[in-house]
């Protein structure tokens, strides 16, 4: 489908596309001809691309997606799974797309899954681990790992179960039925549900009014969301947000200044808050 955005490459891959729009990277599964499956390579590329996005203060805001129109992603590709995970051109088994969904979590700027057609398996936990999901009317959600040999307990499981409770998120793996836009919008799964053709532009406008907002409080927001669920690694998180606000502060400023002049730091000037 045409976009009617203006967006430019930010880096070749070989099974992604990596896009840059007015503060906005989208990042999409670029292998339609089998519903967007991800093989290791897939998911490298996306891992890299997610790095590119953590580091470039220019980006605000990050679109996860599938391309073609038909699908977000239908999980692993069936056909390079081995002994013991998926194989890729090194012939090693592995499950990188574990460490993909820690680092959608983790990154400190709101991610949005724009999702047209099959969002399946591997390809549903993708969108769940997202900070929101926007859907097109043709969009389709389910898990089939019991039915195919596989599951997921991490974030597929317990935070699925956050995110629609723990009665639906057992129906939706136990009996691996398939759900329709507006069940999802029902059961709280996706934030809203629009047109194929408005599907792009809707994204769009939300990252434009997310990319209005403070960046340093959706970053605090996004880590306060997490910490809650995250046990230590949640608290690790917010932690290290707290430290860099405290790094930008001229208290923390006199510490360090104080032992490079080689002097007693004099900490009397801040104030102790009630
Ligand atoms: C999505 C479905 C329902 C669409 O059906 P439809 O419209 O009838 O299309 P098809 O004709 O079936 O598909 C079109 C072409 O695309 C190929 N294809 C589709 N999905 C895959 C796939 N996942 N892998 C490889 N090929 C796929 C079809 O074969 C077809 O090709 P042609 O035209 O050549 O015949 C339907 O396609 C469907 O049910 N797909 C499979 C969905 C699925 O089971 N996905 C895998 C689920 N598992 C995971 O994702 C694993 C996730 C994971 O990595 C993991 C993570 C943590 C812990 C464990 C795991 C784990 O290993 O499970």
């Amino acid at each position: 489908m045409q976009s009617r955005y203006n967006w430019t490459t930010l880096k070749e891959y070989q099974e992604i596309l990596f896009q840059f729009y007015n503060g906005i990277a989208k990042i999409s599964i670029n292998r339609p001809h089998v519903h967007n499956a991800f093989t290791p390579r897939t998911v490298a590329e996306m891992i890299d691309a997610m790095n590119i996005c953590r580091d470039n203060a220019e980006i605000g805001a990050i679109i996860l997606t599938g391309e073609g129109g038909k699908a977000f992603c239908s999980g692993g590709d069936q056909s390079v799974r081995g002994h013991g995970g998926y194989i890729g051109e090194d012939t090693v088994p592995r499950l990188n797309v574990l460490d993909l969904q820690m680092q959608i979590r983790r990154i400190p700027k709101p991610v949005i899954a724009m999702v047209a057609g099959w969002a399946i398996g591997g390809g549903h936990v993708l969108h769940v681990v997202c900070d929101l999901s926007i859907a097109a009317e043709n969009a389709r959600f389910g898990q089939t790992g019991p039915k195919v040999g596989s599951f997921d307990g991490g974030f597929g499981a317990s935070y699925l179960a956050r995110v629609v409770g723990q009665k639906k998120a057992r129906e939706i793996w136990f009996l691996c039925d398939q759900y329709d836009a507006q069940d999802a919008l029902q059961m709280g799964l996706v934030n809203k549900v629009v047109p194929l053709v408005q599907l792009e532009q809707t994204t769009v406008e939300w990252c434009e009014k997310i990319l209005e907002k403070s960046p340093l409080a959706l970053r605090m927001l996004k880590a306060s969301f997490n910490a809650e669920l995250d046990g230590q690694s949640g608290i690790q998180q917010l932690a290290g947000d707290a430290t860099l606000l405290y790094y930008l502060s001229d208290e923390a400023k006199e510490g360090k200044n104080a032992f490079l002049e080689k002097r007693k730091p004099d900490f009397s000037k801040f104030p102790k808050f009630p």
